[in-house]
């Protein structure tokens, strides 16, 4: 069987004159069966016509077909939660966890969680040299080219949860891919999480104050396991498809 991914995004000029520039307002990914392909489409336009960001005038949809042949199917993460009261407890037990993955990376959390904040994709950040690998340090790196195996074809809104799992999922079967950490940018969202193969999806139910629009992704990764290559290779062109439970 073929199948086909779908990539949209949206984006609205703001500013005037020199301030002038893109902002980012939505983004959505899938790979489906040909016969879902016109309906995902009209999702997502609808996606982005609606987003609570802002009204696009740039949309685009790119539709390209994969063979089947090329698709990774991979288990997803067991999910576990963790129940916080505040959201300083959430982030705290977030940085504990990360650390204990990789030792002394935890003093350094905060510093590299701010940096990313205004990233429309996620830090790479080497435990092994503590440096950055993002060929573009603005933009970041993206993962992309997933989706959930047997996901239902038309949900025109967000699902935070089932699109992080599956991203979560992809990018902790990336080579040398040690642990990631991630809190939304939706000044509305603030359940975040941390993964790995060994901690599997730890949700942490508060990680931000409500109202706040930074959010961010740092994977990190260790240079002694594989190159630094072969992993961005991996998170921006590997096909996966997630079987959730
Ligand atoms: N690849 C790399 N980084 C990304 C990607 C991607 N495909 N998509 C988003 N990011 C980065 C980007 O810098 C965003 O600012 C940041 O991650 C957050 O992205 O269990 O909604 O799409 O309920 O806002 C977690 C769900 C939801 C927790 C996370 O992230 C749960 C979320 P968002
Ligand atoms: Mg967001």
């Amino acid at each position: 069987m073929d199948y086909y991914s779908l990539k949209m995004r949206a984006s609205q000029q703001v500013g005037e004159g020199d301030q002038k520039h893109e902002q980012h307002i939505s983004g959505a990914e899938r790979i489906v069966s040909r016969d879902a392909v016109e309906a995902v489409c009209s999702a997502m336009a609808h996606r982005a016509l609606t987003h609570s960001k802002g009204d696009p005038d740039f949309i685009n949809i790119k539709i390209e077909k994969v063979c089947e042949k090329d698709i990774q199917i991979l288990k997803a993460l067991p999910v576990t939660r963790i129940d916080v009261d505040t959201w300083q407890q959430g982030l705290d037990k977030a940085f504990e966890l990360v650390g204990e993955a990789a030792a002394g990376i935890r003093e350094k959390l905060p510093e590299l969680l701010q940096a990313t904040f205004p990233m429309r994709g996620a830090m790479l950040y080497d435990i092994a040299t503590g440096t950055r690998l993002e060929p573009d340090q603005q933009r970041g790196v993206r993962a992309t080219y997933m989706d959930a195996l047997h996901s239902s074809t038309v949900d025109s809104c967000k699902n935070h949860f089932n699109e992080a799992i599956v991203l979560a999922t992809k990018v902790a079967n990336a080579p040398g891919m040690v642990a990631e950490l991630c809190i939304s940018d939706d000044p509305n969202y603030i359940t975040g999480y941390v993964a790995s193969k060994e901690l599997g999806y730890v949700r942490i139910m508060k990680m931000k104050e409500m109202g706040d629009e930074n959010g961010g992704r740092i994977f990190l990764f260790d240079s002694r396991k594989a190159k630094a290559e072969d992993c961005i290779e991996f998170l921006q062109k590997k096909k996966v498809l997630v079987e959730t439970a």
